[in-house]
């Protein structure tokens, strides 16, 4: 460095030194001067919702300079990238998280204060970044802020969906879809990149010609998109490292087509080009059925289109060309939403790059690898061929060449075996000749891995049995886990306070296991009543939020019983709605005496239906009809109260789940891949009632038998027990209750028909199988919840077992057993500031 350049690199640095200063006052000016200069309101009249504005600029401020930062260490070191693609990012709100993961919660808390604004208040003017269904979206933003907080050298791409996850909203019992507009009042935590923009094709026809004596194929496309990057920073828990997730928002392209405006139609043809927008403009609303819908296939496409060729540019940028590149990229597919990415790094590869086949697949083959999230067959993408032939002509030739090649490998290794062709290959024939995105994604993939033990285990033996048999050796686990950051440390701070004082350090929200020493304390009956008295802290605010949602007064000394998650049938919110109906029969029935045994409950429920699945529809209004009859029964009074939370969503489980105190993970065994929520509930010392399945099995083995209350058949015995059900004789109380919702005691008879014939006639998912163990598990919990010692005891325990659970954990596994990538920690600058 010369002499002037170190001069003008010291003048930059004290510059923005003095710019973010760690002391109240600047950060007052840094608000103040937001309110005035970005939201252009008056610094002497600013509301709530512009104080939580101007907060956010604020805190957005120091992200973007960690994040400049951490990006040019990680160009500087140049150590091997990981890219995790994800057509789902359920963000949630980012104010306190980024306050609590850079340590200026307090000060900002104090700065607002005397401004006369209050943190916690403000703080619930953001909107839920909602741009995910369920469990797969938010286990994308858990591994973000893990990658984040491990230092690892990451970014997360996916798309900004304009309509996030649709607004709930019951009205006389039934559930109302409403849209989530949520960029309408503006979103201060991205940073749009206009300068960062690609062209992404669609349609058309490919031609084919020589060039040094090779055969080069080229695609004409007949539409063409710009993908222009909106830029996230994720900044990690106490360390200097902030990461990147870059979403891809559709906009009409600069250049494509310009003669089309020379045609005389004006007017016709702008209007024509704003239909690009619709691209990114909403997130499909359905987790797990899959529908050929062509504007799906299209957000794919353009969703991986963008996202390789950034990947490829940037790479080139620093590099001079692609070499190494395999060597130096590991691109994760979450689901199979992102396959088609394989056949577009293909055609990257040899079209643009104008490399061999051979070199591309290899490079491709190193470079992926795939999760599976659901063994639910009606999850597996397929495109018919033909939709696909049309949109992307040249990704299905693709398609066909290593579907050509994938079956040359079979016959080597399997001889000729038609069957097993036909069942693997990546074209399915018949009527409808189909792209199986799964066949796809295991073939070209190094590695695939199921989020749960039993769930990778089963993987094996059902949808991709014939694929283990072929490549034993890319089948891994990877148990789930979620981030202690949001889902115990900040949104449980009077928990957070006890288990610092008693552990005497906060190291445990970054080193999960310690929680560990908790252990020793399990029967210390001091530490016990201060247990009962942070959870009844917690009950009390879940309280007062189902009042001002659901109009309904509920008792704190009642058991807090939830089930929150997505709406579906194997979830099972049926076995649960049939067992409060049971205690309701009960209780009605009771004498006085009788009565004062019973221990009161809140049954707590919520959860989305996707708009198309009727019967998941009926199950909410049927969930709703039973609450009005027994909330309003007054030979019940407080011994029983059923709600509805409508819309649950990030922000409220932030609320739930630290108020509760037992919740039900309640899937017919073998259904549910991992569930992630219930490691969220066992995190904040809420108990578990649940079958063998998914994580339940793990948590068991954590936190010891003795501590959650299991139930219900396993997963070997469910493929015998469906074929035998209708023989089986159903439980006389099982009976009753399913008679008292056709003959009416609940209104609505003829519309619960569905429900009714679903659980009395095949009952696929067993409801009437499980539901005597369910009762017994049930009175267990009655039981057990007498003994407040006891219940305390295992509450404690819970967490105390729950280490494992950690995204963190979860994330130097995928590091390490399937990327290959390590940690890159940017040395915090001398004399910074904490949080800097
Ligand atoms: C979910 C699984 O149902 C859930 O069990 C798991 O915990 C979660 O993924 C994260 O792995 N799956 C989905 O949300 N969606 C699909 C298509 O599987």
């Amino acid at each position: 460095m010369s002499e002037d350049e170190r001069h003008r690199s010291d003048l930059l640095y004290t510059l923005m030194d003095t710019y973010i200063k760690n002391d109240v006052l600047s950060v007052q000016e840094s608000i103040v001067n937001h309110v005035e200069y970005t939201i252009a309101r008056s610094r002497y009249h600013f509301d709530d919702f512009e104080a939580y504005q101007a907060t956010a600029y604020s805190t957005r401020d120091r992200l973007i300079e960690s994040w400049n930062d951490t990006q040019q260490y990680f160009h500087d070191q140049d150590p091997k990238r990981v890219y995790y693609l994800s057509m789902e990012f359920l963000v949630g709100r980012s104010l306190l998280n980024a306050l609590y993961n850079l340590n200026l919660k307090g000060l900002y808390r104090e700065a607002l204060e005397q401004l006369g604004y209050n943190l916690e208040i403000i703080k619930e003017r953001e909107r839920d970044a909602a741009l995910g269904n369920g469990g797969l979206g938010r286990l994308a933003s858990c591994f973000l802020d893990s990658m984040a907080t491990e230092n690892l050298p990451a970014w997360g791409y996916g798309l900004r969906y304009q309509y996030g996850m649709f607004r709930q909203t019951i009205q006389d019992g039934f559930q109302r879809e409403n849209p989530d507009y949520w960029l309408t009042l503006g979103n201060p935590w991205e940073i749009e990149r206009p300068n960062v923009t690609y062209p992404v094709s669609f349609y058309g026809h490919v031609s084919a010609r020589e060039e040094d004596g090779r055969q080069i194929f080229v695609w004409n496309p007949a539409e063409q998109v710009d993908a222009v990057a909106y830029d996230n920073p994720i900044p990690g828990y106490r360390t200097a490292n902030t990461i990147n997730l870059r979403l891809w928002s559709a906009k009409p392209s600069r250049e494509f087509d310009l003669e089309s405006f020379n045609s005389g139609d004006y007017v016709a043809s702008i209007l024509e080009k704003q239909n690009a927008e619709s691209i990114s403009s909403v997130l499909y609303p359905d987790d797990r059925t899959y529908k050929g819908k062509e504007l799906r296939l299209k957000q794919q496409h353009f969703f991986v289109s963008a996202t390789l060729q950034d990947i490829l540019r940037r790479y080139t940028a620093q590099h001079g060309s692609l070499e190494n590149f395999s060597d130096k990229v590991a691109l994760q597919l979450n689901d199979t939403h992102p396959t088609i990415g394989i056949a577009e790094l293909m055609r990257l590869l040899m079209d643009v790059y104008k490399w061999g086949w051979t070199a591309s697949w290899e490079a491709t083959t190193k470079v992926f690898s795939f999760t599976n999230h659901t063994v639910l067959p009606e999850a597996l993408e397929q495109w018919p061929v033909e939709l696909l032939q049309e949109l992307l002509p040249r990704h299905m030739q693709i398609i066909y060449d290593i579907n050509w090649r994938f079956l040359q490998e079979l016959r080597a290794k399997f001889g000729n075996d038609q069957a097993r062709e036909y069942r693997m290959s990546i074209i399915q024939e018949g009527d409808e000749k189909m792209v199986r995105m799964a066949h796809l994604a295991l073939v070209a993939s190094h590695t695939v891995n199921g989020v749960a033990e039993i769930h990778s285990e089963l993987i094996k033996q059902t949808i991709f049995e014939d694929f283990y048999e072929m490549y034993p050796k890319k089948f891994q686990n990877k148990t789930n886990g979620v981030t202690p950051r949001r889902w115990l440390a900040f949104c449980n701070p009077p928990l957070r306070n006890l288990i610092n004082e008693t552990l005497g350090t906060d190291a445990w929200i970054s080193r999960l296991d310690l929680l560990e020493g908790l252990k020793s304390h399990a029967d210390d009956g001091e530490f016990q009543s201060r247990w009962v008295e942070v959870k009844q802290l917690a009950k009390a605010k879940l309280a007062a939020k189902i009042k001002e949602l659901c109009g309904v007064e509920v008792s704190t000394d009642a058991l807090f019983d939830v089930q929150v998650k997505r709406i579906h049938e194997y979830k099972r919110q049926v076995l649960n709605i049939l067992g409060i109906i049971h205690r309701y029969d009960q209780i009605r029935n009771m004498s006085e005496e009788e009565k004062a045994d019973v221990v009161p409950r809140v049954c707590i429920i919520g959860g989305k239906a996707a708009p198309g699945y009727e019967l998941a529809k009926r199950i909410i209004k049927l969930i709703s009809a039973v609450s009005q009859r027994v909330n309003n029964d007054p030979a019940v009074g407080d011994l029983l109260k059923v709600v509805f939370i409508p819309d649950y969503n990030v922000s409220l489980a932030e609320v739930i789940v630290p108020g509760s105190e037992l919740s039900q993970h309640i899937s017919t065994a073998g259904t549910e891949a991992s569930g992630t929520s219930n490691m969220k509930f066992a995190m904040n010392g809420c108990l578990i009632i649940g079958t063998m399945d998914g994580a339940n099995v793990e948590i068991a083995e954590e936190i010891g038998d003795d501590n959650i209350f299991i139930f219900g058949a396993l997963a070997h015995e469910v493929p015998k027990l469906r074929t035998e059900r209708a023989d089986l004789k159903v439980d006389d109380r099982f009976a009753h209750v399913v008679r008292l919702i056709s003959s009416g005691e609940f209104g609505y008879a003829d519309f619960f028909t569905p429900i009714v014939d679903a659980v009395q006639g095949s009952d696929y998912y067993l409801v009437a199988n499980d539901f005597p163990a369910y009762l017994r598990a049930q009175d267990a919990v009655d039981r057990t919840y007498k003994n407040s010692s006891i219940w305390t005891r295992m509450s404690i325990m819970s967490v105390a077992g729950c280490g494992k659970f950690s995204s963190d954990r979860t994330i130097r596994q995928y590091a390490t057993e399937i990327w290959g990538v390590e940690p890159c920690e940017r040395p915090r600058p001398p004399n910074a500031p904490e949080g800097y």
